[in-house]
């Protein structure tokens, strides 16, 4: 398996290369350039980390916690900085890093929620795709009524996964119905896993909001202790903005119970992910790194980091 975990941790730094470039170039050249560690030094990388998306909050802390390890471990060279640093973001995530689990319950409910296009139906047709792959039945419910074509979408998913059934009605139905019918399938079909595919939606909607929740009371009468996980889906080229939104989200809808970063590949702004686990405390289930069924991974702290901070084909070039 060596060769192919290799493989995928340099597939990972490829989709992570915008995002390397926007952080760790700069920090490169602070780094070798700088010839003393001093207030300068600190304010430039300071500018870097909030350049490359980390936020103001979280940027500061960063600098902090480095001012910090710098006296205990009594280093005096900036070229002795970058482990430090590398290791100061790990400890950062290490906590929220929560790798998707469906095996505590049979059938497994997840709900998957989040703005219109940021990638709900496409993470839901990976996941599709996975667990079919490791012989798991898996059911998907179109409750996203709402937008045309939305239901066609998850069928085409339903059928690349080959295992994967679909439970639908027709456009503009009421979603709380659909997911009413797909747990009774999930109970008599014995599916392991049931995924709802959900509307994208304005957060700040309260009545579309209350159309989630009165999906999730459904769920939960039907059978309880589900859903099992609610997953919020950001996109990551939303940057700083995007924390506004896990932010809104995670305040309208109670229970949510992680997050999925998707399109990192397209975005040098993934250095929101450290803001939005510092400043929001949000466990990380999955990251999306492309469009292919393998691109959707389950986060782990170290393997994102050491990606980051790894020159890979192609994103050595600022
Ligand atoms: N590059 C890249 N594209 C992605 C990724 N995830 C999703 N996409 C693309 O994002 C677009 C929107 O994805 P959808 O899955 O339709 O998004 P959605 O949230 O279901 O959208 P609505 O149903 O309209 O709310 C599609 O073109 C996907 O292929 C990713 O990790 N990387
Ligand atoms: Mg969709």
């Amino acid at each position: 398996m060596e060769a192919k975990s290799t493989g995928l941790f340099k597939r990972l730094c490829q989709g992570l290369s915008k995002s390397h470039n926007a952080l760790v170039n700069g920090l490169e050249r602070l780094f070798v350039h700088k010839t003393r560690i001093d207030e300068d030094l600190f304010d430039e990388l300071e500018e870097i980390l909030i350049l490359a998306d980390l936020g103001v909050q979280t940027s500061s802390q960063i600098v902090d916690k480095l001012k910090e390890a710098i006296r205990q471990e009594k280093i005096h060279e900036p070229s002795q900085l970058r482990p430090i640093l590398q290791k100061i973001l790990i400890e950062m995530l290490t906590p929220f890093q929560s790798p998707l689990d469906i095996s505590s319950s049979c059938p497994f409910v997840m709900m998957v929620i989040g703005v219109n296009g940021v990638g709900k139906t496409t993470t839901i047709g990976k996941l599709a795709a996975r667990y079919g792959q490791q012989g798991k039945k898996v059911l998907l419910a179109a409750a996203d009524t709402f937008r045309a074509a939305a239901i066609e979408q998850l069928q085409i998913w339903g059928e690349r996964a080959k295992s994967a059934g679909v439970i639908k009605h027709q456009p503009g139905a009421d979603p709380a119905a659909i997911v009413y019918d797909a747990i009774q399938a999930a109970k008599a079909r014995e599916a392991h896993l049931l995924i709802i595919d959900t509307a994208g939606r304005l957060h700040n909607k309260t009545h579309l909001i209350a159309e989630l929740q009165k999906m999730k009371r459904v769920i939960s009468r039907e059978l309880p202790g589900a859903p099992h996980e609610i997953l919020l889906i950001l996109d990551a080229t939303t940057g700083q903005n995007g924390l506004q939104q896990v932010k809104q989200f995670n305040e309208a809808m109670e229970g949510i119970t992680g997050l999925a970063l998707t399109k990192l590949d397209g975005t040098a702004k993934g250095g929101i992910l450290f803001s939005i686990v510092n400043e929001l405390a949000i466990p990380v289930k999955l990251i999306g790194i492309g469009e292919k069924i393998e691109d959707l991974r389950n986060f782990y702290a170290e393997e994102f980091v050491c990606a980051l901070f790894e020159k890979s084909e192609g994103n050595n070039h600022g």
